[in-house]
């Protein structure tokens, strides 16, 4: 039998020991190198923070699988047992260019459902937290269940770079969205986008590429509030897969896919 109250007790230890180190190696010079594109940042922190779950994990539950960003975890094809879903730092480039508004992102699995979720805000020391059916949390203060909001008062985080690079919706359709909603955000790390729409602190994110380690733990924050993520096509995450993301308080959700994303059906 897992225990899943063990996992859940160690994994918040972890995290905030990884958060700890980060704070302490932002002291030292970083070596920052390009990855898909050259905006695209890792720093031999991500790489080593990424190193330091994965230690963590072999030594201490040996028969789980890691599925990490930097790539030193397994090579997944499925999400059968236990499977930690890591994103050792989630907006790299805040990471470096402004030393804040990044986060440590891990999603725990079993056989495909999601049981624990945490992201946690290194420079803010907030973690979020959810443990499957027992609620969400900011540190010790739990996330209430989502409440609607009309879309006129909704705040909505884009990723700006949607509007240029976005192939598959027209871009065209985030005018009339922006000029309805009461404001827009682009924080710049996927996971605490997530943490944000399950704190009620903004009411959708949408987004048109997201890796499984950008996405995971914010969805398992999402499920215990009453959040709603799809594509922005309208399928389920599979949790392996690069996706486009709207996540959302469910009426706003709603609102954003039938009468802006697919306004034309
Ligand atoms: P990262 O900082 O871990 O790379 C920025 O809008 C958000 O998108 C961040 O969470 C960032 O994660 C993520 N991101 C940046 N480039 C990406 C890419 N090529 N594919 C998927 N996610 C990406
Ligand atoms: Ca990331």
């Amino acid at each position: 039998m897992t225990n899943w109250t063990e996992i859940d007790e160690i994994a918040k230890k972890w995290v905030r020991e990884a958060g700890s180190r980060i704070k302490q190696s932002m002291q030292e010079n970083l070596t920052i190198e390009t990855k898909s594109n050259p905006n695209d940042l890792v720093t031999n922190i991500d790489k080593e923070t990424e190193r330091f779950f994965i230690d963590c994990i072999q030594q201490t539950f040996p028969g789980h699988r890691i599925l990490g960003e930097e790539g030193q975890g397994d090579k997944l094809h499925s999400l059968d047992g236990v499977v930690w879903i890591i994103d050792p730092i989630d907006g790299t480039m805040n990471f470096v260019h402004q030393q804040r508004h990044f986060a440590i992102s891990i999603g725990i699995f079993e056989n495909g459902k999601g049981k624990i979720g945490l992201i946690y805000d290194v420079m803010q020391d907030e973690l979020y937290h959810a443990f499957s059916g027992e609620g969400a949390y900011m540190n010790d203060t739990a996330l209430p269940s989502l409440r609607e909001v009309p879309i006129e008062e909704a705040i909505i985080a884009v990723n700006a770079t949607w509007v240029t690079e976005n192939r598959r919706i027209d871009p065209g359709i985030l005018a009339p969205l922006v000029k309805r909603v009461r404001g827009t955000r682009s924080y710049g790390s996927a996971a605490l986008e997530l943490a944000s729409v399950a704190a009620g602190r903004i009411d959708a994110y949408i987004t048109m590429r997201l890796a499984p380690w950008d996405y995971a733990a914010g969805c398992i924050l999402l499920n215990e509030v009453g959040g709603i993520y799809t594509t922005v096509e309208g399928e389920h995450f599979t949790f392996l897969d690069n996706h486009s993301v709207l996540a959302g308080n469910p009426a706003i959700h709603k609102i954003i896919f039938n009468d802006y994303l697919h306004a034309d059906k």
